[in-house]
């Protein structure tokens, strides 16, 4: 009997001992509710080491998932299987957003890196008072081309994107409003538009460019540009810039009949689980430090003026990437077109891509 009670000892002991070394092993990894951080963002958006870096300074332990349109992103928000955080929308998603009751609104007060933005990117007309989203990054859309492959060719106008000596050479970014955007304005069309007649001529007009289209394809596009698999793409400016980094013979162009303005700004979506530590995040990446070693990492352009400081004069003078006047006034940003409208932009879209198979 006494040793029957020792080995029962023993092993509720054995078994105590597990139990507090598991229950050690997941708060040192992090596992403990307020103890994790999940964003959703864009893919290749930000420097990982900048996470690692937060993590260290706050014990918070970031889990991270990428998305590659507006349009997937809001979808899985919608569906709310994951509870994310912190994401970050682009202007008129978050404006859909918003509508649609996803977010929280911000308090600014554990936001004191706020006054390191540019007031130029603050209270636009998507989000007034910023109440629901802060500034990360912005830009242009735009042709990245190879000069040594294409002729006379310098995208002056969109319509050259259509000349028969491009046949299998252009690439394309995979978004919906990008894609139509670029089709309406080589009409004339504002990147906007609701007519129906206007939206119809548009997807046509697209149909005719399909001989010259290789792919539409995500963050590879990257990638296939620097090396030289094809003369031309259409893109986001901060990956203009990565890929002008890393083949230095290719320029960036925005067309004269406009294009895009936009701005990604960071929002806290309705379900998250850790919203101290989402504005601890969104604190963090607007210190200047922190948004300067993130812009020189992605590429793209940044509205912390604190950050811009800190940053050699050929990123912030470069004008293809920090338009002037006379370029911004070209540019539009896209309207939150309504839930019923950005459907149909988006099965336009979807029947060009299938018209290509
Ligand atoms: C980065 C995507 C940039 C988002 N890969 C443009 N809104």
């Amino acid at each position: 009997m006494k040793q029957l009670v020792r080995m029962f000892a023993v092993v509720m002991i054995v078994s105590l001992g597990l139990m507090y070394f598991i229950s050690y092993l997941n708060s040192s990894a992090g596992y403990s509710g307020d103890n994790t951080l999940t964003i959703y963002n864009w893919g290749d958006y930000v420097d990982p080491e900048l996470l690692t870096r937060f993590e260290e300074e706050t014990g918070i332990k970031v889990i991270y998932q990428t998305f590659d349109s507006n349009e997937a992103m809001m979808t899985k928000i919608e569906q709310g299987g994951t509870t994310f955080d912190v994401s970050i929308p682009s202007e008129y998603a978050i404006s859909k957003m918003k509508e649609e009751d996803l977010l929280i609104k911000l308090d600014h007060s554990k936001i004191p890196n706020l006054k390191n933005i540019d007031p130029r990117f603050m209270n636009l007309s998507f989000d007034p008072d910023n109440a629901y989203s802060i500034p990360y990054f912005w830009g242009t859309v735009g042709i990245v081309y190879n000069p040594e492959l294409v002729g006379d060719l310098t995208f002056a106008s969109w319509n050259e994107l259509w000349d028969q000596s491009l046949r299998n050479q252009i690439l394309l970014l995979d978004g919906a409003r990008e894609v139509m955007g670029m089709g309406l304005n080589s009409l004339g069309y504002s990147l906007n538009d609701t007519e129906e007649a206007h939206l119809q001529e548009a997807k046509a007009k697209l149909q005719l460019l399909t001989p010259n289209v290789k792919a539409i394809v995500g963050d590879e596009i990257k990638l296939l540009l620097a090396n030289e698999e094809a003369a031309v793409g259409l893109v986001w400016s901060g990956d203009a810039s990565e890929i002008m980094g890393e083949n230095e013979k290719l320029d960036y162009v925005v067309p004269e009949e406009g294009s895009n303005l936009w701005f990604d700004n960071m929002v806290i979506p309705k379900t998250a689980k850790n919203i101290e530590g989402a504005h601890q995040f969104i604190n963090f990446m607007l210190d200047p430090e922190v948004a300067a070693q993130n812009t020189e990492y992605v590429g793209y352009s940044s509205p912390n003026q604190a950050a811009m400081a800190l940053l050699p004069e050929e990123i912030s003078g470069d004008e293809r990437f920090y338009p002037d006047e006379e370029l911004t006034s070209r540019l539009e940003v896209y309207d939150n077109l309504g839930k019923r409208m950005l459907a149909h932009y988006n099965e336009l879209f979807l029947e060009f891509k299938m018209h290509r198979k």
